[in-house]
């Protein structure tokens, strides 16, 4: 069903928010019996008392890599986390509501709040929240538990299966899966208390355009606990510029809907596609009661632009965009996929110094923060679900999958830097099972997308087999010409990847982008005659598939490039995969490798041309 609610939690003049990020208890469940905690109910009691071996952990963070322990980063099944809390005895009132929210937990979790339960959320990568003034203990200290499953199954996104292989120590759970990166796990991103007016906003949709001068912005409300009869209200809209001066004031009775018009608008631009990109103002919704008195107040970040697509582009404020990007991940030693602000300070650095101006979140929804950071540094996104390798097409992986993807869009939907929805990457479409399957999975998605184009990236080896393709508004694909075909063969990539995007545009008529091309790199290994995996070869590499991109740009409809991967990665334990996946343009600490030179050069100078 759709979500309703899940604004950002902000502070404001109603509303106030406490992080519960910091160290917390965690004790890894039994591998051999992971619902053992729920018969025998830890959350009812302190996780201490169980007698298990408690480790001091931050949130938000992967638990995997923190300790030594080889059990706890190899670990499959559920880990339990705890901690304790006060709620201030102020939000004590009739007129609050109290809430929690997590950012993200991978994959699976319950959590209880003095031993009741709270919530249950399936999806890793995907926020979600609870009022729990039901449950907490006002001016008093509570406990938080937290139970939470890594396990993968065919109807979970990304897909997985847990088997049982012999091994010295007896039967044990192994996870697999198809895809490459790392299964990290645990409490990934921020999780906040916070407090709306019991009278509230709950909800906001924004859709921006401009036309010439003119900016538009069309907001939609929701109001939560609406049915009492109190009061009518009206609500105060304001627009503040970055300096937060008022640009536009309304006032609307009309508190469900409403456009404001804005004279000279700055409007959002792509980096280095005007002087000024990233351009965000805020809008601050008052909603009020007939007396004048605030009931609530809630601030949102915009960046108006107009977003289009036709079948040889993707237009920004009218003009059409070519993309200089990558696929990331969301990775780095030792907090795993745990949200970290530093880092993503030095990715947006990085990514504006190679001089690009847009990534994929490959393959899983970032955080919501990076997506602010995308938004104000004019990083356009492709937004992806985080259905990987999608095989054994049942309708409950259709479920969820819808599910994902409309959750995904209602989180996301406000952000100017998204640009694309991805549904899927690489997903088994050769299947004849596939062409019903991402049918209605593109019918679904068009009717949410929130004036976004659809996308996915396609591995199949002809794209006349591709049983997604045709439901897809922009054609992506990924190919490793050099790589997993003809390794060594740097004399075999113009070509081939020159006639493959000719043949997806012929066979859809639709603009086309690369989507992952690469090689693995040993930082610091040198070979010349250049010799895969060597810095050389990357270089040689990246720079022949640019001969074949310029070939390409000629012919329009050919709209973008992305290197896999922006920064190396880490991987499940595999004999191709020395220390993880090498392919970054940058080290996993993020340090330029030799080619990030040469992608510096051709992403300034294609900007250049603009
Ligand atoms: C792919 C996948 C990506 C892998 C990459 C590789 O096609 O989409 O997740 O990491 O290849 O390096 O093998």
């Amino acid at each position: 069903k759709p979500t309703v609610g899940l604004l950002y939690p902000r502070a404001s003049e109603t509303r106030e928010v406490n992080s519960l990020d910091g160290v917390w208890e965690l004790v890894r469940g039994n591998a051999s019996d992971p619902l053992q905690g729920i018969r025998e109910k830890w959350f009812g009691r302190s996780l201490r008392s169980t007698g298990r071996e408690i480790i001091k952990v931050p949130v938000p963070a992967s638990y995997n890599d923190l300790t030594v322990d080889q059990e706890l980063r190899d670990h499959v099944g559920t880990v339990w986390y705890e901690r304790h809390f006060f709620v201030p005895s102020s939000w004590n009132m009739s007129g609050t509501r109290t809430w929690i929210r997590f950012g993200s937990i991978h994959y699976a979790c319950i959590a209880w709040i003095n031993g009741q339960r709270a919530v249950k959320h399936s999806f890793g990568h995907l926020p979600f929240e609870v009022e729990i003034g039901r449950l907490v203990k006002y001016g008093q200290e509570n406990r938080i538990t937290i139970m939470v499953d890594n396990r993968l199954s065919n109807s979970t996104i990304p897909q997985g299966a847990v088997i049982n292989e012999s091994s010295d120590n007896g039967s044990v759970a192994v996870q697999t899966f198809t895809f490459d990166f790392f299964n990290y796990a645990g409490i990934h991103r921020s999780v906040q208390l916070y407090t709306t007016p019991a009278k509230y906003i709950k909800d906001i949709e924004l859709k921006t355009q401009v036309n010439k001068q003119m900016g538009r912005i069309d907001y939609r409300l929701w109001i939560g606990n609406e049915q009492e009869q109190d009061v009518s209200k009206y609500i105060n809209v304001k627009l503040l510029d970055r300096d937060r001066n008022v640009v536009t004031h309304q006032l609307n009775r009309n508190y469900h809907n409403g456009t404001l018009l804005i004279p000279n608008v700055k409007p959002w631009w792509p980096y280095l596609m005007h002087p000024e990109p990233g351009y965000m103002y805020t809008l601050e919704f008052q909603l009020m009661a007939e007396n004048d008195l605030l009931l609530d107040s809630y601030q949102l970040p915009v960046g108006i632009r107009s977003l289009n697509w036709d079948n040889n582009s993707i237009y920004i404020n009218g003009q059409p965009i070519y993309l200089r990007g990558f696929g990331k991940h969301e990775d780095s030693d030792i907090r795993g996929k745990g949200l970290d602000n530093a880092l993503l300070t030095r990715d947006f650095s990085l990514l504006k110094w190679v001089g690009a101006n847009a990534y994929r979140t490959s393959h899983y929804p970032y955080s919501e923060e990076s997506m602010e950071f995308a938004d104000e540094h004019g990083i356009m996104i492709i937004d992806e679900c985080a259905s990987v390798n999608t095989d054994l097409f049942q309708p409950e992986l259709l479920q969820n999958h819808m599910s994902y993807l409309e959750q995904l869009i209602h989180r996301d939907r406000n952000h100017a830097s998204v640009i694309a929805w991805s549904i899927a990457n690489e997903p088994r479409t050769q299947k004849p099972e596939a062409k019903d399957y991402f049918g209605k999975l593109a019918n679904y998605t068009r009717s949410i997308a929130q004036g976004r184009p659809l996308t996915a990236a396609s591995n199949v080896d002809k794209p006349i087999k591709c049983m997604m393709s045709a439901f897809l508004d922009i054609i992506g694909f990924n190919r490793y010409n050099s790589w997993y075909h003809n390794p060594g063969r740097t004399d075999m990539i113009i070509n081939p990847m020159f006639e493959e995007a000719l043949s997806w545009r012929q066979l859809h008529q639709k603009p086309v982008i690369v989507f992952e091309y690469g090689a693995d790199t040993l930082e610091g290994y040198h070979t010349l005659p250049t010799f895969i995996w060597s810095e050389e070869y990357q270089t040689t590499m990246l720079s022949k598939h640019f001969q074949a991109f310029d070939k390409l740009r000629k012919l329009k409809w050919f709209i973008g490039e992305f290197v896999w991967n922006f920064a190396d990665f880490k991987t499940e334990q595999t004999y191709t995969r020395v220390g993880g996946n090498k392919k970054g343009v940058f080290t996993r600490n993020r340090q330029p490798k030799y080619s990030a030179y040469l992608l510096r050069q051709r992403y300034h100078m294609l900007a250049s041309k603009l």
